[in-house]
């Protein structure tokens, strides 16, 4: 059975949220605000292609794509950037690699236990998450 990320989840735990904003730019006032949220994140994987909505009181974000196809991404209410995002697996890792201006940007996803990771990346911060299902 391929792994199946699908589902409504709750933040958990949010390690060196602060860092990995800082590196992406973040104004103080707006990282104030952030670090207080407490995200979910309702998934919608068929194969290969997913939808992934993150929803706060702030602020929220929707991205789709397909494995294995590049797209552009646009971080409309983050840190407002472009660039070109792709998705690809490494095993059971959804592993997602975002080239643009800033280096070593990306994210990763996995299931361990019960429990649904996210590896947020910019330049030398990690973002280290957990959601637990709602
Ligand atoms: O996840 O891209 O699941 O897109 C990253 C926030 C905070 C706004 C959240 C809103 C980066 C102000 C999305 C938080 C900080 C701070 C809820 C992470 C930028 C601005 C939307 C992400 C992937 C993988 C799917």
């Amino acid at each position: 059975m391929p792994v199946d990320f699908s589902g409504t989840w709750n933040l958990v735990s949010n390690d060196n949220f602060e860092g990995y904003m800082v590196a992406l730019g973040i104004d103080f006032a707006t990282r104030k605000v952030a670090k207080m949220l407490k995200p979910q994140k309702v998934i919608k994987q068929d194969g290969d292609s997913f939808y992934i909505h993150t929803t706060s009181t702030f602020r929220d974000y929707l991205l789709e794509f397909k494995v294995g196809e590049e797209f552009d991404e646009d971080t409309k209410g983050l840190d407002n950037r472009k660039c070109k995002s792709l998705v690809t697996w490494e095993n059971d890792k959804l592993v997602c690699v975002q080239t643009g201006e800033k280096k070593n940007r990306g994210w990763t996803h996995w299931l361990e236990g019960d429990d649904l990771h996210l590896e947020l990346r910019c330049e030398n911060q990690v973002c280290r998450q957990v959601f637990k299902r709602a």
